[in-house]
């Protein structure tokens, strides 16, 4: 009853921001994500170790809201499983450089989903895995498989049709490119769970947000069928932009934007003029996200750097989460 899967983290193209429900993880909009290689993490699972449930990241034993978010995505497992599985001992280890800038809980629950449900005996199912890691943290049932995933809103008030599923695969858009601009690795003050429940407690945009991101989802996919680099990379920026605006009109109101930050936004428009394709997406915090093809790829890890970036991590689309014979114990 061990199991170990590797999972890669996601970056939003149209972006989630804000939940209906906040024990089940329901979004109020659907997004649209590419999995993103070579960051990743591995997690094995091993049900019937112990006396009690064991959970242990990246060498520490976690604790407090982050060991209940795990606790859950067990609980879940053991439910469907018939309540077979005894206590748990899980140990993760994402190969994320320091604060890369990139949530590694997406790819964390990602690969807990996909371990727990293997160790449990539960037959391989990405829809199942989708659902699961959604209960641990919302972006991470769109790390369940690679390439351009699209996590549907759903209707039902129980969540069961709020899921992720690939629109594209990661051999698609190959030569896209995702470049990371790591320029502040301070923890953010506030963290995006309780962002974006103040935007849509109290941001009078939140209902156009809503609005705006399905029509953008749509448009992304057929963007993203055409493999139409600029029109993708307007679509990013805007989508950005609107999020951080749904933010910025909450009351208080919050700012994740920096100085830097914005300096490297503005000095994208001057690259393109100068007929370097790149773009960015920008996630709750300070560090934007590059989107250009292979061939500008080194042309903009310059950009980040002369803008101050103290580390830059080069993305390609990734693959699905996997199951690996190697455990962590
Ligand atoms: C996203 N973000 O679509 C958006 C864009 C950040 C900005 O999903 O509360 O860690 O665990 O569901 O998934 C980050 O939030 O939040 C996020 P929870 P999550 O990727």
């Amino acid at each position: 009853m061990k199991a170990t899967a590797l999972a890669h983290p996601n970056i939003a193209l149209v972006k989630y921001w804000g939940k209906r429900d906040d024990a089940l993880i329901l979004p109020h909009q659907s997004s649209l994500s590419l999995t993103l290689s070579p960051l990743s993490v591995r997690t094995t699972v091993a049900f019937g170790e112990g006396a009690d449930d064991e959970v242990e990241i990246n060498g520490q034993v976690a604790r407090g809201s982050e060991r209940t978010r795990v606790l859950r995505v067990l609980d879940a497992v053991r439910a469907e499983a018939g309540g077979r599985p005894g206590p748990a001992k899980m140990v993760s280890r994402g190969d994320f450089p320091a604060a890369a800038g990139l949530a590694s809980s997406a790819a964390g629950f990602a690969a807990l989903a996909v371990a727990a449900r293997a160790a449990a005996g539960l037959p391989a199912d990405a829809r199942a895995s989708s659902l699961l890691s959604r209960l641990g943290s919302g972006s991470a049932c769109r790390s369940v498989e690679g390439g351009f995933c699209e996590w549907m809103r759903g209707e039902r008030p129980d969540g069961t049709d709020s899921y992720a599923v690939q629109r594209f695969d990661a051999k698609h858009w190959p030569e896209l490119r995702m470049v990371v601009a790591i320029l502040n690795r301070d923890e953010k003050e506030v963290k995006s769970r309780d962002g974006m429940k103040g935007a849509v407690d109290t941001s009078p945009y939140y209902p156009a947000w809503v609005r705006d991101a399905e029509e953008e989802v749509v448009r992304s996919r057929e963007i993203i069928a055409r493999k139409d680099l600029q029109a993708l990379g307007e679509l990013c920026e805007r989508n950005a932009w609107r999020m951080h605006a749904t933010s910025l009109a909450a009351d208080p109101p919050l700012c994740y934007l920096l100085p830097k930050t914005l300096e490297l936004i503005h000095s994208l428009k001057e690259q393109r003029r100068k007929g370097i394709p790149v773009w960015f997406t920008l996630d709750a915090g300070p560090n934007p996200v590059l989107l250009t093809d292979a061939a500008h790829e080194v042309a903009a890890e310059a950009l980040a750097r002369a803008c101050g970036a103290i580390e830059v991590v080069r993305c390609v689309p990734g693959g699905d989460a996997s199951l690996l014979t190697e455990h962590l114990f």
